[in-house]
């Protein structure tokens, strides 16, 4: 489209990272619904427009989120068995999620939020699963901790993507729930009613079968069928083949691995976000790359948890989709997670530079804009970066401005070598500044409000 489009919104970069790669001189411009109508290069400044003379980044979609994680990020580094395990935090975890009251959510979720925009992150995909009362009673209104988290974005000024979690068992062959677990449990018409009521609502709503351990077959054909009856496109987001033991659980149950078990027994496509993979046979990989799903990569909480770490060479030479998540959010930063997982594919490769590619040589070009597109496919929603029809979701890295570097060297400079600066300056969702110089004009209330209910969680788990 051209530049003179009547526009609501425009802004001019010096430098901006387009789907195709850099380039200089770029007018964007988007309508009042904030969905861009012009990408141009090459173009002279308009009189009148914003201008950004660092570095323009497409926003990083955030894939994975257990909102309520972050009260205790930093909490469970102690030990508390005899050998600390996934297993083990785990039950600290649930601990938790125990004393998390409705105010309490939607405090800490606010905060999180908040912290993503301010790192790089303009949406998110909220897998969430504490639905119900402690011991498993429905809230008076059965939707409340959802509706608590879709304020808590609303207030942020994140876009959100709803993943509402069935929960049934607590391990494969259907075995019963724990205590721990009651108010994580829905029948799938439950669940099927509260994803009704959200797109009532208007918020973009998929489904999570939490994994193979908590949803039997049964349950997971009829959430699939009655999901897709309502919404063909709505994105089906799972954990799965996280941990070791959860392979040998899976084959010792179906004499199968469970991504071969996921991909023969339900119809996984793009629609589908398989978080962490972690633990694939060539087969698999292959199988799951061709599915066009997503494989929903969370390198801080994998590394954090012991989980192991992901083939994501082999998995990209087969042509496997990826995005980033933050999952349990001992880390909450959008360049830290790339950070992370291209130097999980160094240790164990003994190799440098391991996801450059042929069209993007420089290693963090190549992952932002890979992390974008999957991030985009997982969330449901037109946030693919920067190109008309899409969000206008941005992130200007100020950083190294004056550092005589070239756009690819700065945003290598904000993955790989940062010294302690905070490159994001100003960040924008649809088109409004939510960022502005590092900032985000609800933290300091956030930040209170954070603080007390953490408090609370310390004292009630
Ligand atoms: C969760 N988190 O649901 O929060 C899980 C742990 C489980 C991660 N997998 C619980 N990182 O998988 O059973
Ligand atoms: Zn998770």
């Amino acid at each position: 489209m051209s530049a003179a489009t009547t526009a609501t919104g425009s802004l001019f970069a010096r430098h901006a990272l387009l789907p195709q790669g850099w380039a200089d001189d770029v007018l964007l411009q988007w309508d009042d619904a904030g969905t861009l109508t012009c990408v141009e290069a090459g173009l002279p400044a308009p009189a009148g427009t914003e201008r950004v003379d660092g570095v323009l980044l497409p926003g990083l979609p955030n894939l994975h989120s257990h909102a309520f994680q972050r009260a205790f990020a930093g909490l469970t580094e102690h030990r508390s068995a005899e050998q600390d395990s996934f297993w083990s935090w785990r039950a600290l975890m649930y601990g938790f999620a125990q004393a998390l009251t409705p105010d309490a959510l939607q405090a800490i979720a606010t905060q999180l939020y908040i912290e993503m925009l301010q790192a790089g992150y303009t949406a998110v995909c909220e897998f969430h699963y504490v639905h119900h009362q402690p011991d498993g009673r429905v809230h008076a209104d059965a939707a409340e901790m959802s509706l608590r988290l879709v304020a808590a974005a609303r207030e942020a000024g994140i876009g959100l993507t709803m993943l509402p979690v069935l929960y049934q068992a607590s391990g494969f062959g259907g075995k019963p729930a724990q205590a721990e677990q009651r108010r994580f449990l829905n029948s799938v018409d439950g669940l099927l009613s509260l994803i009704g009521r959200l797109r009532h609502d208007g918020v973009r709503v998929g489904a999570a079968p939490h994994s193979l351990r908590a949803v039997p077959p049964e349950a997971l054909r009829d959430l699939l069928g009655g999901l897709h009856g309502a919404d063909a496109s709505a994105p089906v987001h799972i954990h799965v083949a996280e941990q070791q033991r959860e392979v040998d659980d899976c084959l010792a149950w179906s004499g199968q691995r469970p991504v071969q078990w996921l991909l023969e027994n339900a119809a996984v496509d793009a629609r589908w976000c398989l978080v962490h993979a972690t633990h694939l046979d060539a087969y698999e990989r292959r199988a799951l790359a061709r599915s066009g799903a997503v494989a929903g990569l969370c390198p801080s909480t994998e590394s954090n948890l012991g989980d192991g770490v992901f083939d994501a060479e082999a998995f990209v030479a087969d042509g496997g989709h990826w995005g980033i998540g933050s999952d349990s959010h001992a880390c909450v930063d959008a360049a830290e997670e790339l950070r992370l997982l291209e130097y999980g594919q160094r240790l164990t490769k003994q190799r440098r530079n391991v996801l450059a590619s042929a069209a993007h040589p420089q290693v963090a070009d190549a992952m932002w804009l890979s992390a974008v597109a999957g991030g985009a496919r997982a969330s449901g929603r037109s946030i693919a970066g920067l190109r008309v029809g899409q969000q206008a979701d941005f992130v200007h890295l100020a950083a190294f401005d004056d550092a005589g570097l070239s756009a690819s060297q700065r945003l290598a400079s904000h993955v790989f070598a940062t010294h302690g600066a905070r490159g994001v300056r100003d960040v924008w969702v649809a088109g409004q500044c939510r960022v502005h110089d590092g900032q985000h004009a609800g933290a300091g209330r956030a930040a209170e409000a954070f603080i007390s209910a953490r408090a609370h969680l310390l004292e009630h788990r």
